[in-house]
């Protein structure tokens, strides 16, 4: 079963890689279980370098799972990956990763999400529920209307992304969602931030 929460790090909210490992800890410190890291700017080698140290200080107490990148996420060590619809497909990151490493894919209309529900995904992500600052080009907002409408496509675990913080995250879960995914909102304080969450979503 999915946290409610699911914390991306994403390396362009971050000054350099020692801010970034300290609001991992801090997310490992609030309860944080299952953590993405995003990198869409480093070079292959810096994504790694930086991969391997998140692992090296979070244990096993955190599920992570690499964006974007088998390759990377098998040389991290890290516990999954998660694939957008340009990224490889669902059964090309299955074939990289393996069995049991967990795979999340990213859909933003009903057919991706109809598409994403006949593969070996562990779980699905639905987004933009709202408008967000953290994505390049997003694609048009699902509002909770699309998490709703997800939720009848698919049984799979569902998780929510895109403008969710602790004012709507309740409305998001309401909908259906499993779990939602978050980056800005659990930036400026993220123990605290993170707390709150799971305080809001019991
Ligand atoms: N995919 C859809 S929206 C988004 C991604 C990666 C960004 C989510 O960031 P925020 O700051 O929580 O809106
Ligand atoms: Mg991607």
């Amino acid at each position: 079963m999915l946290p409610r929460l699911y914390a991306i790090l994403d390396t362009s909210c971050f000054q350099d890689n020692q801010a970034l490992f300290w609001t991992a800890e801090q997310f490992s410190a609030a309860g944080v279980t299952l953590l993405q890291c995003r990198n869409k700017s480093g070079n292959a080698r810096e994504m790694l370098e930086q991969a391997r140290e998140l692992k090296r200080r979070l244990g096993d107490s955190v599920k992570l799972i690499m964006n974007d990148r088998a390759d990377l996420c098998l040389a991290a060590g890290f516990d999954g990956v998660h694939v957008g619809q340009e990224d490889l497909s669902p059964e090309g990151a299955r074939k990289v990763i393996g069995e049991h490493l967990w795979l999340g894919v990213s859909t933003h209309i009903p057919e991706q999400i109809k598409e994403a529900d006949k593969t070996s995904a562990d779980y699905i992500a639905i987004g933009p529920v709202f408008a967000t600052v953290s994505k390049a080009n997003p694609d048009p907002v699902v509002g909770l209307e699309g998490v709703r409408n997800a939720r009848t496509l698919t049984r799979k675990p569902l998780v929510a992304i895109g403008g969710i913080n602790r004012a709507n995250c309740r409305l998001v879960i309401e909908a259906g969602a499993d779990s939602v995914a978050v980056i800005s909102d659990l930036m400026r304080e993220p123990r605290k931030s993170a707390e709150d969450f799971f305080r809001i979503l019991g």
